[in-house]
């Protein structure tokens, strides 16, 4: 990872968000483990952050988001407030659904995050959906959305790049590679070892990016972002990623090869920055730590901000409800 050219400003910015993201799914890990304190089964991320963070911060704020089940970091990397967030997953009136989406279905339409879909392969059909729009209103906006490698797999999500191809739809798809779907590695579920390739059977550019490299996830996001939103049409981008837990609380990775685990601990991407920025002057030892606690304080605020927060009332269940 080289550091040289970029300005301290975005590197700043990278890091901070990756660390906040990882603090805020650490919370999460550390209150999943006490009987009651959090509803509902909490899908992590950790290990992946820079995907999020190098996509994300490469967008325009006006941008559409779409997230799937993996989701915490996107949105948090959007600017999604930690305190709503986690008072929605805590299933609090206060939270960015009123407490009506839980961990799974979280939308931030403030942010322009539109929907997060645990239906497997739905998100890329509904970003479609959100880039012809934006291609009808002649905006000068993108849509990206993420997706998982085995998600790759799904019907939907070929119908999805088929379309955007075809209408030259401004949508950024974001395959992140974590090498397992489920249980289920990438080499037992995906037959082409880079997902990346098929992009080129639909007449868009397909990129691969280290997705543990945060510099280079960001400087590719914002090449292909650029495209989308010049009238190139479609683009995609596999990032190569690993999932370090297990995929839910529950997963306590029996499938996994542990030298792989800690071959990719190595490789974190927090710690590949780290070890990058002492190579500069954008960021001392104090500087990162001054980071680190400053992070380390919005997630200890956000939790007492869920705390106090009351549930919502029966009678408001129904509030907000489209059908
Ligand atoms: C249509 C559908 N099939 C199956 C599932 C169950 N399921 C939830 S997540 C998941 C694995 C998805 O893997 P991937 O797309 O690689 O995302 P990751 O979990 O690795 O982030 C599966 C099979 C589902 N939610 N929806
Ligand atoms: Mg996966």
């Amino acid at each position: 990872m080289d550091i040289k050219g970029f300005e301290a400003g975005i590197v700043k910015t990278l890091y901070r968000q990756m660390v906040l993201i990882r603090k805020f799914e650490e919370k999460l890990m550390e209150l999943s483990r006490v009987k009651d304190r959090l509803p509902g089964m909490q899908i992590l991320a950790i290990g992946q952050e820079a995907v999020a963070v190098g996509i994300v911060q490469a967008l325009e704020p006006a941008d559409v988001l779409v997230s799937n089940h993996r989701s915490h970091g996107h949105l948090l990397a959007k600017g999604a407030d930690p305190r709503a967030l986690l008072a929605e997953i805590m299933g609090k009136a206060t939270g960015v659904n009123k407490g009506k989406s839980g961990t799974l279905h979280l939308a931030v339409p403030e942010k322009r995050i539109l929907m997060t879909s645990t239906v497997v392969g739905a998100g890329p059909p509904l970003a479609v959906g959100a880039a012809f729009a934006q291609q009808y209103r002649k905006e000068p906006l993108i849509t990206v959305v993420f997706f998982g490698d085995g998600a790759a797999a799904e019907g939907s999500v070929h119908e999805a790049m088929n379309l955007a191809a075809l209408w030259k739809l401004p949508v950024l798809f974001v395959c992140e590679n974590n090498c397992w779907a489920g249980a289920q590695s990438l080499a037992q579920h995906c037959s082409l070892g880079r997902i990346a390739d098929r992009a080129l059977a639909y007449g868009f550019p397909g990129k691969v990016v280290d997705g543990n490299d945060v510099l280079e996830v960001y400087t590719v996001a914002r090449e292909s972002i650029a495209f989308c939103r010049n009238g190139g049409g479609p683009a995609l981008i596999e990032a190569n990623t690993y999932r370090m837990r297990g995929h839910g609380d529950y997963d306590h990775q029996h499938s996994v090869d542990r030298q792989e685990l800690e071959d990719w601990a190595r490789r974190s991407p927090i710690l590949r920055l780290e070890a990058a920025l002492a190579t500069g002057s954008i960021l001392d030892k104090e500087g990162l730590e001054a980071i680190q606690r400053e992070c380390q304080e919005r997630i200890d605020e956000a939790l007492i901000f869920a705390d106090q927060s009351p549930y919502p009332l029966p009678a408001e269940a129904l509030e907000d409800v489209w059908v």
